[in-house]
């Protein structure tokens, strides 16, 4: 087929996208191919039986998109471990609802409930996973999230400003020096009114570089650089010789403004934009970067444990015309989604969604053709370099709607096909391609266990599949999305298992359990709560009327709350229940509900203080209960409040312990 036939032919196939991946999974070469990586059902079953009580392998980190949380999954069993809040408010655990947790969700906008979040980022020490921090972006609302891998719970959420869809993000550098973030649409910045036939003038794309704490992993933006107005897709750090860059897909060079789908694919190649970090860090402190006001809410838990929101005022912005070396555009076909660099840190792949073969780039020809000044042209003031000199191979005939690729530890690479349904699998050397098996069914991004660091651990690929009819027992016109585990140990591709997922999973990460396992908090200690509405035993249980305000400290331990019974409340009052779980034995959560509570149930781990307000509406006498089946007498671990007319209440009164 000529590329031009080709090209034509795909954009048909993009059209038709859903109908057209089920469709192809099934068309003769991809099911002759899928025969090759079939196993018998005993085989596969043997390789992914995690026998009860025994542990997995590997840890992943899936993504769960539009849930806008982090569900961790074991490998090879496909175990459910646990749902980790993130962007949205998750009533199960009170995230977003407890009053300590509600800054979390704090933006610019006020507070946003909800976001889309697609790539989960290990931490990473020379280049390897090193067990600390996860890291996620917020797509919607612009934000980077990073989570505790010795609590697995959400620490810190930073907004990003000059940002509209946050999407590529939040990849780290070699040594988790930044996470960057890249702007999926280009805005006018700053934000103004103006119309939209002023795309190319006036829009832009801003690409973020967010420093990483090395001691505590706190993040706070170091500086942006201003693009032209492409869409900046995604994004992973240079490593080895390419340490110091950072590479970004570009869509849309068109400019186009209107029906993308289109006219956003008219040029034959678009860019990855290779960002210079280390040069930048030089233009910013010779003064070169723009002090840009925007504000922006930085949320973080302090010792307390009770998130605060810090207003930032301002940005370091810099013009790549003011700091020459800082950019360079690769051209990249044909609207390329993906970009991924091989562990040895010398190959840049990019996934052409549109593109009938996949590029690999080579660093080192990439700086030679920078040394020669071997340019194309520029774009704005941005060199372009040519795409043959800084081609390695290409690999030929991949299938259909490259994506995403990874690595494994023997010189291998596997892309992701959207349309096709397959995860090809090529030598990065020469571009040949090696092996393909059907995925069930449009995958998205697929993982390997630190298939995008230096070290990848290349015995299962976890691939992420957006349509999963047929697959399942029918849940009427909603069906959750789907993850396969591939085994990739031998020559051959082997499909072992799938399981439903929770959200859109994008982007994953995996990790030898081995690595984090041991660090697990397993209680906070009681004498180290700092909340200033602890009560670290049951003599400090209180009740404090302010106005309307009632501030209830109580107390949980198997199998009662202190105090139990409260009278004095009065209609219209805001209770603030701060339940403090006494208990110091791992796994020995408590739970709280209130009749006609307007929020969520807390739910409160040894050693912990949450809060839950509560507005009662009615008079009477209303329960509460623990949520958490905690021991054999957790049935009566209940009390009641009652409420009576405003002005008219008795004294306040509670029991208080013998
Ligand atoms: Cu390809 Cu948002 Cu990384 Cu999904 S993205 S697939
Ligand atoms: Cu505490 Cu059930």
């Amino acid at each position: 087929m000529s590329s031009r036939i080709r090209s034509s032919a795909l954009l048909l196939l993009v059209a038709g996208a859903v109908v057209t991946a089920v469709s192809m999974a099934s068309c003769g070469r991809t099911t002759a191919t899928a025969a090759s990586g079939t196993t018998t059902a005993g085989d596969a079953a043997s390789k992914v039986y995690i026998a009860p009580g025994q542990l997995d392998e590997f840890y992943a980190f899936v993504s769960g998109g539009f849930s806008g949380n982090m569900p961790v999954y074991a490998l090879p069993s496909g175990r459910l471990l646990r749902d980790i809040p993130v962007f949205s408010q998750y009533p199960e655990k009170g995230w977003g609802y407890s009053e300590q947790t509600k800054a979390m969700l704090n933006t610019s906008w006020g507070f946003i409930p909800w976001d889309d979040a697609h790539h989960p980022e290990l931490s990473q020490t020379g280049g390897v996973p090193d067990g600390r921090w996860v890291f996620v972006n917020a797509n919607n609302t612009p934000r980077v999230a990073r989570i505790d891998l010795k609590t697995m719970d959400t620490d810190e959420i930073i907004e990003i400003p000059n940002s509209a869809g946050n999407h590529s993000s939040p990849f780290v550098t070699e040594n988790s020096e930044y996470a960057v973030a890249g702007t999926r649409f280009s805005v006018p910045i700053p934000q103004q009114d103006v119309s939209i036939n002023d795309y190319k003038s006036k829009f832009g794309g801003m690409l973020s570089f967010i420093a990483i704490d090395k001691a505590t992993g706190r993040m706070h933006i170091a500086f942006q650089v201003h693009m032209p107005g492409f869409d900046y897709d995604l994004a992973h750090a240079g490593k080895g010789p390419s340490h110091g860059w950072a590479f970004f897909t570009s869509y849309n060079s068109e400019e186009a403004s209107t029906l993308l789908e289109r006219n956003a694919s008219q040029n034959d190649k678009d860019f990855i934009a290779a960002i210079n970090w280390k040069r930048a860090e030089q233009c910013v402190a010779e003064g070169k970067a723009k002090d840009t006001p925007s504000r922006y809410a930085h949320n973080a838990f302090g010792e307390d444990h009770v998130a605060k929101t810090v207003w930032e005022t301002s940005t370091k912005v810099l013009e790549p015309t003011d700091c020459a070396g800082l950019v360079y555009f690769l051209p990249t076909p044909k609207s390329p989604h993906g970009v991924d660099v091989n562990p040895s840190g010398e190959f840049i792949s990019a996934g052409g969604k549109l593109a009938s073969v996949i590029p690999v780039h080579s660093f080192a020809k990439m700086t030679k053709a920078i040394e020669g000044k071997a340019f194309e042209t520029t774009i704005k003031g941005i060199p372009v370099l040519k795409y043959e000199d800084i081609l390695s191979c290409e690999v030929k005939e991949p299938g259909l709607g490259p994506l995403h690729t990874e690595f494994d530890d023997k010189g291998n690479a596997y892309t992701s096909m959207f349309i096709s349904s397959e995860v090809v699998k090529w030598r990065v050397s020469d571009c040949q391609v090696l092996d393909r098996i059907a995925t069930y069914y449009s995958l998205g991004h697929i993982m390997i266990p630190g298939g995008d660091s230096r070290k990848p651990w290349g015995k299962y690929l976890l691939a992420m599949n957006k349509i999963t009819k047929d697959r399942y027992l029918p849940t009427g016109p909603e069906l959750n999305q789907a993850a396969q585990i591939i085994d990739i140990s031998g020559d051959k591709m082997k499909m072992l298992l799938d399981f439903p997922t929770i959200g859109e999973p994008h982007y994953a990460q995996g990790i030898l359990a081995s690595v984090i396992k041991d660090q697990q908090v397993k209680t906070y200690a009681l004498a180290d709560n700092k909340d200033p509405n602890a009560a670290h035993s049951e003599k400090e249980a209180a009740i404090v009327r302010k106005g309307n305000r009632v501030d209830v400290r109580m107390t949980a331990i198997r199998s009662h709350f202190m105090p139990d019974n409260i009278e004095g409340i009065q209609v219209g009052d805001s209770v603030y229940f701060h339940i403090t779980n006494l208990e110091q034995d791992w796994d020995v959560p408590h739970g709280f509900a209130v009749m006609g509570g307007q929020g969520s149930e807390l739910l409160v781990m040894p050693g912990q203080t949450r809060t839950i307000t509560w507005v009662p509406q009615r008079v009477g006498v209303y329960p509460f209960y623990c949520t958490d089946f905690c021991s054999a007498l957790h049935q009566e671990m209940q009390g009641y409040v009652r409420v009576s007319p405003k002005g008219g209440a008795p004294a306040m009164a509670y029991n208080t312990p013998k």
